[in-house]
């Protein structure tokens, strides 16, 4: 089970000290959401803060590129030490060359969907990346609600994931009891915000310790 904290709902006024405790904590990617109140009515997160972010960790980071044509910006995030980069194919008009580049700079590439996108209309991108990220919220904002109408499209990759050798993660809304769940139904990893992680009276460490073990509910 991967574990990804996404760092847009951690506390940033000690944002150092929340990496440190989460990489100490057993996290495996840092989830990075960067916003550009255009392809998401939100903004965030500045570079400032991926930067902050990558220098206090040697886990793998990943950046979540909610914006237009995110093909202009994977080389920058490439050059600030991404390891991972997803872009959402809704805003690219040439996906297959920015996955295509994204591979060439020696980084993983991703795709994260809307609720609205289907798996037909993204076949054609399945051998070109590492990880297919499911947005089970509309993405924009934390603390959302989760989409059941997604559970169809995650169980529909989970079907082509080992023809095409990319893991599934899930975005949005994520608790313990949809970890069980889709763990159990092949989803490898997991990005967690307000539902699972942040803002609870535990530690990092305990909740994490938790979620990654088996068996959550017994
Ligand atoms: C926003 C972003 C997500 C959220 C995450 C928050 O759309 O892509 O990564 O930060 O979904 O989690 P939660 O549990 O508050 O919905
Ligand atoms: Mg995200």
């Amino acid at each position: 089970r991967i574990i990804c904290p996404s760092m847009m709902c951690a506390d940033f006024a000690n944002l150092e000290k929340d990496v440190e405790e989460l990489d100490k904590a057993g996290t495996d990617i840092f989830h990075m959401d960067i916003m550009d109140g255009c392809f998401v009515p939100n903004f965030g997160m500045g570079l400032q803060d991926f930067e902050l972010v990558r220098k206090s960790t040697d886990k793998l980071v990943d950046v979540h590129l909610m914006i237009m044509n995110p093909g202009n910006y994977v080389e920058m995030f490439s050059e600030l030490g991404a390891d991972i980069i997803y872009i959402h194919p809704e805003a690219d008009i040439h996906p297959t060359r920015t996955l295509d580049k994204i591979r060439s700079l020696g980084k993983r590439a991703g795709i994260a969907i809307n609720p609205g996108t289907s798996v037909s209309t993204i076949t054609d991108l399945l051998p070109l990346v590492d990880y297919v990220m499911v947005m089970t919220v509309n993405p924009g904002f934390a603390g959302q609600k989760y989409l059941d109408f997604t559970d169809q499209k995650i169980e529909r990759l989970v079907e082509l994931k080992e023809e095409f050798n990319f893991e599934i993660m899930v975005d949005g809304a994520i608790s313990p009891e949809k970890i069980e769940k889709l763990s159990n139904i092949g989803v490898d990893g997991f990005v967690l915000g307000t539902s699972a992680l942040f803002g609870k009276e535990e530690s990092y460490n305990e909740i994490i310790s938790r979620l990654k073990k088996d068996k959550l509910f017994v």
